[in-house]
């Protein structure tokens, strides 16, 4: 017999999202629906604004990744104009972009995921010397590691969890067989759980410096960036630098080595590819590297049905929208003809999604009628397949270190993983970057910004990789204002509904098969859905222009 099990919301995560399983008498999943619940969002608000406004606007997609839909609508009003900013703003871009990487990963493993590995109640048990002996195990010189801060950290969760008020640590499913850490891993990344809280404030800070403020940076403009004294200011470029160094020490001896004894405790179901899902990865490419702008460190490409022997030029014309299953009117459409209409049509009698019909207020971005996943897991395997002489060998270091195969990567284990790796690449490059700033500048060349004026009618996309995956927006304008405007986001795809064809998305399919461990505690779900790092927020972003109502809720 079936059973229809609802989680909703889904929490730790930006936004609302509903996910729907059946399960078998075996409590394996056999289908899954993903919906969206909450509908918000901008597209519709910026039609007759000035294009310069539109990344200040965009970026208020998401109190998350704020930076990443600034960047794209200027990328996307810059391709319009046919404009290329100068060196020390591609330069000074990235540097922002780099710190948004940097604090979204740790906050992601720690804050979002960590608790999906990890038992703190079963750290409290653990011995901290042996603690000690397993994290020098896997790091050299980890972090923050010593018999009385174990102890320490211990009584602060023991303090914590007496107190009856557990916060962020309640209505866990603790004890669940589905934590496979021993006591001691459960310690390590607890104490790195509570060290993220304040690293991540570091991440966070590095932003502020060149964005002038975090959340939503002020310094990016159509054709450069604003600010040029923090550039030309030594005091503030070692503020950066500074700071880097403490996040990205975190990366090496806490965050790197914690990943790894998840592959170690967590392998078979690397091996077994549990929450692989669609296997078709997409990516636009992010942080260029050239004056051109056309060489990037995160890389562009399609690779398909987990086929790591080929990966595919990307052709924009395939990216389009479906609504199908979405509450919208419309037809399958490219992101420049792109309309948002809604039209809901509500839940079944039982209270159920009508997965048959529509379901969810995420629209189905398809790559050539595929659905695609996107994110750090795309990126590491597009780059993997195609030999990237930066990705390739630091991805078969963590394979080697892990003792998985890259066949394992096509799993929850993977995505969470990939994020990781990521993080490392990046952290290991921002400082050229510095380096390559301060050259320019002590070379004579302050340029920061190209004049550019706004043409009566043009179009034009920014495509770019953020935390989530490969981001898109895409702008028309006609008489100097903005006629149309589409933004196709990572957990749009990641987060979408079945398509024409009745395909899943990928969140959708990388449930089934899962086996739970107790029907009642959905805590293999949780992780897998987890391991997107879904931000609906991002993934639902337009408006009700009369009222931003649409639903009150009661949370108990
Ligand atoms: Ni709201 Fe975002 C990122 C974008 S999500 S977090 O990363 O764009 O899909
Ligand atoms: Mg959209």
């Amino acid at each position: 017999m079936s059973r229809r099990i609802i989680i909703d919301p889904i929490t730790r995560i930006e936004g609302h999202l509903r996910i729907e399983v059946e399960v078998d008498a075996n409590n394996k999943v056999t289908d899954a629906w993903s919906s969206a619940t909450l509908w918000r969002g901008i597209e519709v608000i910026l039609k007759g604004r000035d294009p310069r406004d539109a990344g200040l606007i965009t970026q208020r997609i998401c109190g998350v990744c704020t930076y990443s839909h600034y960047e794209a609508s200027t990328l996307a009003v810059e391709n319009a104009i046919g404009v290329v900013p100068p060196k020390n703003a591609r330069l000074v871009r990235n540097l922002i972009k780099g710190s948004q990487f940097l604090h979204d990963k740790i906050v992601h493993f720690y804050h979002l995921h960590g608790l999906d590995w990890v038992d703190i109640v079963s750290a409290l048990s653990a011995n901290p010397k042996k603690a000690e002996d397993m994290a020098r195990s896997f790091s050299d010189s980890p972090y923050n590691c010593s018999v009385s801060h174990y102890e320490e950290v211990q009584k602060r969760l023991t303090t914590f969890v007496k107190s009856g008020r557990l916060g962020p640590f309640a209505h866990a499913y603790w004890g669940n067989k589905s934590y496979k850490f021993p006591q001691e891993a459960n310690l390590i990344i607890a104490s790195h759980y509570l060290d993220a809280l304040e690293v991540q404030r570091t991440a966070a800070q590095m932003m502020a410096i060149f964005g002038g403020k975090n959340p939503h940076p002020q310094t990016l403009v159509v054709g450069g960036v604003t600010c040029v004294m923090d550039a030309l200011d030594a005091h503030r470029l070692g503020e950066y630098l500074y700071r880097l160094k403490t996040v990205k020490k975190f990366i090496e001896t806490a965050y790197l080595p914690d990943v790894l004894l998840a592959a170690r405790y967590y392998k078979d179901e690397g091996a077994a590819g549990i929450g692989a899902g669609v296997k078709n990865y997409l990516a636009y490419g992010g942080f260029p590297l050239d004056d051109d702008w056309h060489k990037t460190l995160l890389p562009r490409g399609a690779v398909l049905g987990a086929n790591l022997n080929k990966v595919y030029d990307i052709d924009e014309e395939k990216i389009k929208e479906q609504v199908t299953h979405s509450w919208y009117e419309g037809s399958t459409a490219h992101p420049y003809e792109g309309e948002t209409k809604p039209d809901y049509t509500g839940f079944d009698a039982q209270g159920y999604l009508k997965g048959d019909e529509k379901y969810s207020w995420v629209k189905a971005p398809r790559y050539d009628d595929i659905p695609m996943e996107v994110g750090p897991l795309a990126r590491m395997l597009v780059g993997y397949a195609q030999g990237d002489e930066k990705i390739k060998p630091l991805v078969e270091h963590v394979l080697n270190k892990a003792q998985i195969t890259a066949q394992a990567l096509f799993s929850t284990l993977g995505r969470t993983a990939s994020r990781c790796i990521e993080a490392k690449l990046v952290a290991d490059h921002i400082e050229g970057w510095i380096n390559e700033l301060v050259t320019n500048i002590k070379g004579g060349d302050q340029r920061t910004w190209t004049r550019c004026d706004i043409p009566r009618s043009a179009e034009g996309r920014g495509m770019t990789e953020v935390p989530r995956g490969a981001l898109g927006h895409w702008i028309r304008i006609e008489n100097n204002v903005i006629a149309n405007y589409q933004a196709v986001v990572p957990s749009t795809w990641n987060a979408s509904p079945r398509d024409d064809k009745g395909q899943r998305g990928p969140y959708e399919e990388s449930l089934i098969g899962i086996k739970m461990a107790n029907i009642d505690e959905p805590l293999e779900i949780i992780r897998t859905i987890h391991s997107f790092d879904p931000c609906l927020a991002c993934a639902v972003h337009i408006i009700n222009p009369r009222s931003n109502e649409i639903k009150k809720f009661r949370v108990q």
